[in-house]
């Protein structure tokens, strides 16, 4: 039984988890570096520890404190919310290690979608779909490269195996690009990730980001909680999320779906993860597989009803998995707009003190956020203040309702990106129609200068 759990996070993620344990009536232990005293859930929490100066390297990165910190509080588990140590298999193993409960999936599945290539063949293996490619590590000869590359045809990309979320990958458009930038995406994967493996895959030129969310109960069943689209994005960096993703070819969604369970099974997965595919004409292509909870949850949540955070805690307390999948159904449609601290056109970071703050609210309306009137923006970490989720009966409702939403979110004192959101994204009339891939916002975004 978990009776305490220690949050490893920061923000509006670790008042997310913290409001789930108290509706479960498990004690909380918050951590903090010292940039971070003022933070709502630290306020909120049962216990509170400091766990190092501002820079996260140094706390909210540091394992030995993390792990002392639940030693001095005797914390049962330790949930690592999204970003800084959630998808750190050795981060996992000394949790385990040292006696607690990791809320999250086993450090041997977290290590395998950590390696792409090694991920990739996990797919395969299920009979996830994946992209036409070198299916393994390239062996760094031009010659063995250039062969694959004629058999899938360009564009093709390079990816690093250690890389991820669009880190570590190149374009090559033409035979001619292709051994130096077979040999420069090597050196700089050795340089970045200590480890030079690279793998080829073919380009696709105009996809759609969509993932399914699965919950596993790690001993072999699984279920999924339908699709999300997130091809709102800017350098690799999501600004709007919505479930279920539209306008999806229901055959392939299908296959998809039983296609995800079928890997969580296999790898015998444990807890929430997140199949990310490239979806292009009306196919699915797996890409990556994230193995935390992530910031996009809620628009899942507000579709299925399923507090997400509370099936993490229940599988990881051994509790299993009580939800059967025809007890998952979708209703309606969920938006979520992510609020940063940053100039709506530069995207410059805003950090700085929140002078007046009104939230907004109403029928549908959710926002997730750690911010609060007089609380001071710190610089040292993501720009993200919050959330903004919206449901409708169907997605034309969902975005009525967000635009009212975004006209009713008051923030003095920090630049932020509502203007971007309200005036530019919500009015769009491509999102509008959801005829977006993952190019669009960027496009917009040079239209408008
Ligand atoms: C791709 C691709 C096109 N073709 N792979 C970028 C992040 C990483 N998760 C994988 N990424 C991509 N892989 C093939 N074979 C295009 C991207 C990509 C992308 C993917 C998802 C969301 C945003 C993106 C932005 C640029 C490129």
């Amino acid at each position: 039984m978990i009776e305490k759990i220690l949050i490893a996070n920061r923000g509006e993620i670790a008042l997310r988890i913290l409001r789930t344990c108290k509706k479960m009536g498990i004690k909380t232990v918050a951590v903090y570096s010292t940039a971070d005293k003022d933070l709502m859930h630290v306020k909120l929490a049962d216990e509170a520890v400091c766990i190092g100066p501002a820079s996260s390297r140094d706390s909210y990165l540091n394992i030995a404190a993390i792990i002392s910190a639940a030693e001095v509080t005797d914390a049962d588990a330790i949930h690592p919310g999204y970003g800084f140590l959630a998808e750190n298999a050795a981060f996992a193993e000394a949790v385990e290690d040292s006696g607690f409960i990791f809320i999250g999936p086993r450090p041997e599945n977290i290590r395998t979608m950590g390696d792409k290539v090694a991920a990739l063949d996990a797919m395969r293996a299920a009979k996830v779909p994946t992209i036409p490619g070198s299916e393994g590590a390239l062996s760094g000869d031009p010659q063995e490269a250039l062969e694959f590359a004629r058999k899938i045809g360009f564009p093709i990309i390079i990816k690093a195996a250690a890389g991820g979320g669009g880190r570590g990958m190149r374009v090559v458009h033409d035979e001619f690009s292709l051994p130096k930038a077979l040999q420069l995406t090597q050196s700089e994967a050795g340089a970045a990730f200590g480890d030079d493996r690279v793998y080829m895959e073919k380009f696709l030129t105009r996809p759609r980001h969509v993932e399914v969310q699965v919950l596993g109960d790690g001993e072999g069943k699984a279920i999924h909680l339908f699709d999300r689209d997130c091809s709102l994005q800017r350098r690799h960096q999501k600004v709007v999320e919505e479930a279920p993703a539209p306008n999806i070819d229901s055959s392939s969604q299908k296959h998809a779906f039983k296609a995800c369970i079928r890997a969580c099974e296999q790898l015998k997965y444990r807890g929430a993860g997140t199949f990310e595919f490239l979806y292009e004409d009306d196919k699915f292509y797996f890409i990556e597989m994230n193995t935390r909870i992530q910031v996009e949850h809620c628009v899942t949540e507000e579709i299925t009803g399923v507090d997400l955070i509370e099936q993490q805690i229940l599988i990881a307390g051994g509790q299993g998995l009580k939800l059967k999948q025809k007890d998952i159904v979708c209703e309606g449609h969920a938006i979520e707009c992510r609020i940063n601290a940053e100039d709506p056109r530069t995207f410059m970071p805003s950090p700085g003190t929140i002078n007046f703050f009104h939230a907004p609210g109403g029928r549908g309306v959710r926002m997730d956020t750690h911010i609060y009137a007089n609380y001071k923006v710190p610089p040292y970490y993501d720009a993200m203040i919050g959330k903004l989720i919206t449901k409708g009966r169907d997605r034309d409702e969902a975005i009525e309702i967000m635009k009212t939403a975004l006209e009713e979110l008051l923030l003095e004192g920090i630049k932020t990106n509502t203007p971007l959101l309200k005036d530019t994204i919500m009015t769009d009339e491509t999102f509008r129609q959801a005829e977006h891939n993952i190019h669009h916002l960027e496009h917009l975004l040079e239209k408008m200068d």
